[in-house]
C-alpha cells in the first residue's frame, strides 16, 4: 500500500513524514521525493508476540511518499508542482497535509494561515491534472475511433466515459463521483487519475490546538478522514527514549502517536482492516479490505490455500485476549469454524485449514 503526502511547501510534510518513520528530515528544497517503509503500528501484534513467542512478527507495512511543497504562487512554482502531481498517479491513496499552526519563524503561504483556502488550492490542481489528463485521453480515442481497428467499439465506449469524466471535472466534481461502476472502474483505472483516488487530510496543528475541530467544507465533494496532529510536537517525541516519551504524551495528553493516528486515518480512507495468523513460526497481520469473504483472505496468504481452502478456524483478538489463551477459547466455545463465505472481521485471528 503506497500513499504520498501532498500539500503547500511548509506545512509540515516532512516533519510528519520524519515522525512516522523514524528517518531523519529529508533537506528542504531539494527536488526529489522521499520514500520510507513504515510499519503499521497494532497494539495487538505486542500482545500476541508473548503468547506465542514466534520466531518472527510481521508488521503490515504502508509505503509513504514525501514531495516537495508545492507553490502556485507562481509560473515556476505551478509548473515544478505539475510535474510532481503527475508522479503520484500510480500510489494507492493522497494524503493532503494542511498547516493550521501559526508560528512566525515559518513564513506562511499567501502571508496567512488559512486552512481551508489551502486545501481548495490542493484540490483545485488536484481537478487540472486529472483534466489535462482526461483531455489528452479524450484527444487521442477520438483520432483512434476513425479507423476500423479490432478496438474500435471498446475506443467508442471508453471515449463516452471519458467525455462524462471531463464534464465532471469541468463542474469540479472528482473523477470519483462521476464513476458509476466496476466496469467503468476498470475501463479507467490505469490511467491514474488522482481524483479517484481515496484521500485523508492531516491537519498540522499548533501544541495548543490539539482539540481544535477545523471546518474544512466538503474534501472533494465527500466526507473525508480528517486527523490533527502536531508535527513538529511529534517529531520531538519520536526523537526520545521510550520511557521519556510515554512520560511527556501522559504530561501533554497525547494518547497515539503520529504513526498510529497517520495509519488510521490511512487505513479508514481505503476501508482496510487486519485479520492476524499466529503460531510458532510467525505472527503476523494482514491488512484486507472490509468485507473481504475468507476465501479471499486466504488468497492473500498463498493461492494454494485459497485454491484448497476446507474452512477458516477463527477468533476473535478480543475472546483471546480476554480469556487468555486458545485452550479456555475453545473450552468457552469461542473458536468458529468458518466457511468460504464467510466476512472476515478486523481482529480476526485465523488458522485457515486447506488440502492441495
Ligand atoms: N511551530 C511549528 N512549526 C512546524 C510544525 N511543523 C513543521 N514546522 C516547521 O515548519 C517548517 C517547514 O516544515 P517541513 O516539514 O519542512 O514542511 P514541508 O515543506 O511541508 O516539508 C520547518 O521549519 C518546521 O520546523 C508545527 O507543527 N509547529
Ligand atoms: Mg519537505
Amino acid at each position: 500500500m503506497k500513499t504520498a503526502l501532498l500539500g503547500l511547501s511548509q506545512s509540515g510534510k516532512s516533519t510528519i513524514f520524519s515522525a512516522i518513520s523514524g528517518k531523519a528530515i529529508p533537506p528542504m528544497g531539494l527536488n526529489n521525493i522521499e520514500e520510507a517503509i513504515v510499519p503499521v503500528p497494532d497494539e495487538r501484534l505486542v500482545w500476541l508476540e508473548k503468547l506465542y513467542k514466534p520466531q518472527k512478527l510481521v508488521r503490515a507495512t504502508i509505503d509513504v511518499l514525501d514531495l516537495p511543497g508545492f507553490s502556485f504562487t507562481d509560473e515556476h512554482g505551478r509548473t515544478a508542482a505539475r510535474r510532481l502531481i503527475g508522479q503520484v498517479r500510480t500510489v494507492d491513496m493522497l494524503v493532503m497535509v494542511i498547516r493550521a499552526f501559526e508560528d512566525p519563524s515559518v513564513p506562511p503561504y499567501r502571508n496567512k494561515v488559512d486552512p481551508k483556502r489551502d486545501l481548495v488550492e490542493l484540490q483545485t490542481e488536484l481537478l487540472l491534472s486529472d483534466l489535462e489528463l482526461v483531455t489528452t485521453r479524450i484527444e487521442k480515442l477520438e483520432k483512434q475511433v476513425t479507423r476500423p481497428t479490432k478496438t474500435q467499439a471498446q475506443d467508442k465506449a471508453e471515449l463516452a466515459l471519458q467525455k462524462r469524466l471531463q464534464e465532471a471535472i469541468e463542474s469540479e466534481k472528482p473523477i470519483s463521483s462521476a464513476i458509476e461502476n466496476e466496469d467503468e472502474l476498470n475501463i479507467i483505472k490505469s490511467l491514474g487519475f488522482l481524483t479517484l483516488k481515496p484521500m485523508a487530510v492531516v491537519m498540522n496543528v499548533g501544541e495548543d490546538q490539539l482539540d481544535k475541530s477545523f471546518d474544512l467544507g466538503q474534501v472533494m465533494g465527500g466526507a473525508v478522514p480528517v486527523v490533527s496532529l502536531c508535527a513538529k510536537l511529534e517529531h520531538e517525541l519520536a526523537q526520545l527514549d521510550e520511557e521519556s516519551r510515554t512520560v511527556f504524551k501522559a504530561d501533554l495528553g497525547i494518547t497515539e502517536s503520529a504513526a498510529e493516528k497517520f495509519v488510521k486515518i490511512c487505513y479508514s480512507a481505503l476501508g482496510l482492516i487486519s485479520f492476524l495468523t499466529v503460531g510458532p513460526d510467525e505472527v503476523r497481520a494482514w491488512p484486507i479490505r472490509k468485507d473481504t469473504s475468507a476465501l479471499d483472505a486466504a488468497g492473500k496468504i498463498h493461492s494454494d490455500i485459497k485454491r484448497g481452502f476446507i474452512r477458516a478456524e477463527t477468533m476473535a483478538y478480543s475472546d483471546l485476549k480476554t480469556l487468555g489463551d486458545e485452550k479456555a477459547v475453545k473450552a468457552a466455545g469461542k473458536m468458529r469454524l468458518e466457511g468460504k463465505e464467510y466476512i472476515v472481521k478486523d481482529g480476526d485471528i485465523i488458522n485457515f485449514r486447506f488440502n492441495v
